[in-house]
């Protein structure tokens, strides 16, 4: 098994825009760790990164997929979306919306111990977001390593207005998905590993396991609150955070 080969296998999927079947099926032995090499090999080869993002730290997007621990990968800076611009659906295989709660870092964290709170004093604001999903995989079925070695099915991110952390209980926040107008999901701020913070806490002693943290200036996706919805031409995706505001992306 060639971690950078299967790299390209992915890259060029995207390219494509040609699902592949997932890459355990030829690979059984491909492992978490492998995973997260493959996913290495892919960071390496794309240009600068905005973020990083978590997935699956929430019951709802555990269950839409399969898939029961939460992962995290990176965000390429050409995925981010200006606010008001216009999803391009052919650029993508499968896309598929969700709201999340993102995390600007007001200056550099990493370390084995980093604790929620550590997290939000780091903070220097708190914005709702839509992120893009695009699974490289066929009908995005995949195991944990699979979906870690394709960067976790990322593609674009929206993100609104930060504002200030202070005297927001990211918990209690109720978050509500819409869909051309209809609510399909809705969550509070608790379903993503009990507390947003907390997510990003686990993102952050995970890559220092790697000698890696995060940044000042980086944006973090702490994970999708409610399943994510298919989306095509001519749809509109909402997200609404209360306290953080309201978000909206459009398809073409
Ligand atoms: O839905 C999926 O493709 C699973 C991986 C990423 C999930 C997330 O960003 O929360
Ligand atoms: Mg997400």
């Amino acid at each position: 098994m060639n971690v950078i080969e299967l790299a390209a296998r992915l890259a060029k999927a995207q390219a494509d825009r040609t699902a592949i079947t997932k890459l355990t099926d030829e690979f059984p032995g491909l492992d978490l760790p492998t995973g997260y090499r493959v996913q290495r090999e892919l960071r390496e080869s794309t240009g600068p990164i905005a973020g990083w993002k978590l997935g699956l730290t929430s019951r709802a997007k555990q269950a839409q997929v399969g898939v029961t621990d939460p992962i995290h990968g990176f965000l390429p800076a050409a995925g981010a979306l200006d606010v008001g611009a216009p999803l391009d659906t052919a650029d993508h295989i499968q896309p598929r919306c969700e709201p999340e709660i993102v995390f600007t870092l007001g200056r550099d964290l990493a370390g084995p111990h980093v604790t929620a709170a550590d997290v939000l004093a780091a903070c220097s604001g708190m914005a709702v977001g839509i992120e893009v999903l695009d699974s490289r995989f066929v009908h995005y079925r995949f195991t944990t390593a699979d979906v870690v070695a394709d960067n976790t099915s990322a593609s674009r991110f929206v993100v609104g207005t930060p504002v200030s952390p202070a005297g927001i209980d990211l918990r209690l926040v109720g978050v509500v998905l819409e869909h051309n107008g209809q609510v399909v999901a809705t969550a509070s701020g608790a379903a993503s590993l009990g507390h947003p913070a907390a997510a990003v806490a686990w993102l952050v002693r995970r890559l220092a396991s790697e000698d890696e943290g995060l940044a000042a200036g980086q944006v973090v996706l702490s994970g999708g609150l409610t399943a994510a919805v298919p989306v095509g031409p001519g749809d509109v995706v909402t997200a609404t955070v209360d306290r953080l505001g309201t978000i909206e992306l459009g398809c073409r």
